[in-house]
């Protein structure tokens, strides 16, 4: 990883929140976007540290104190994120949530400032969010667009669940387009269920909310 961000590596490994946050400050102020800093060094951070979780070499105590700890600095990163890049055009309406029996957020949470900043007004659902809530926001709000995050592996079924909800229905199908995302999410599940989008990152999910918007 590049050395620029070993300090705030190091903070999110030892759970250090106000090192955390301090580091966040002074990368953003040492002009880094948010973006670069979620891209290039907190997302291979805590992909290491679920792969380290995965083999047991750490526990579940270390992942939520690393997790605290991004929560913290994605706080404080958001004015930055607001700063420069704020669009002013309104592109669409989107729905989001982590489906139900899932509470990882961090992943949706970035999807959400990177569709906001690129001029589309969401609606935050939070996280376990079953398939027909979902769908009775998305009529709340008059949403063009449901997303969808799922980084739990038994979840999936739910977002299967959405999605058919959507596509059996005449009026929904017209009205609604649903982007999928997350860990256990991949390109070719994603068409296998009939999802109307997929990203592998904030980036692609504002690419794939443009062009379902025909933009
Ligand atoms: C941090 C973390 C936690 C934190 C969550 C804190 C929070 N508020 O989110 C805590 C410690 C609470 C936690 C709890 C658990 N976790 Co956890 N966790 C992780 C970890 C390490 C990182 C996840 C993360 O934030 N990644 C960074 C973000 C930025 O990436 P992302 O979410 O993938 O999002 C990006 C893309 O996927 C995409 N994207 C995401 N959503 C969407 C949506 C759309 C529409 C689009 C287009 C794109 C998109 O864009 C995002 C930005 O680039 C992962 C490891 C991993 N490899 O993912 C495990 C992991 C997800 N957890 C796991 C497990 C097992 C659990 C627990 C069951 C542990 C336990 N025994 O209790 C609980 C589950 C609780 C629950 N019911 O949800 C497993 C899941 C296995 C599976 N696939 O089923 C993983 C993979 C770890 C592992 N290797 O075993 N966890």
């Amino acid at each position: 990883m590049d050395p620029r961000y070993t300090q705030l590596e190091q903070a999110i490994r030892t759970g250090d929140v106000e090192a955390g946050k301090a580091e966040a400050v002074r990368l953003a102020e040492s002009s880094l976007s948010p973006l670069a800093i979620f891209r290039e060094c907190i997302e291979p951070c805590l992909k290491n540290i679920g792969d380290q979780f995965s083999r047991l070499e750490i526990f579940l105590p270390e992942m939520m104190e690393a997790a605290e700890v991004v929560k913290a600095v994605q706080e404080t990163l958001r004015p930055y994120l607001k700063a420069g890049e704020v669009a002013q055009t309104r592109k669409g309406r989107i729905v989001l949530c982590t489906i139900q029996g899932d509470l990882h957020d961090i992943g949706k949470n970035i999807v959400k400032a990177m569709l906001e900043v690129n001029g589309f007004e969401v609606k935050d659902l939070g996280v376990n969010v079953n398939p027909a809530e979902a769908i009775r926001a998305a009529k709340e709000f008059e949403a063009d667009i449901i997303a969808i995050s799922a980084l739990m592996l038994p979840s999936l079924p739910y977002v299967k669940d959405a999605i058919e909800m959507v596509k059996t229905n005449e009026d929904y199908r017209r009205r609604y387009k649903i982007m999928v995302g997350g860990g256990p999410v991949s390109r070719d599940w994603a068409k296998k269920v009939q999802a109307d989008g997929y990203g592998d990152d904030a980036v692609e999910a504002v690419k794939q909310a443009t062009s379902l918007m025909g933009l």
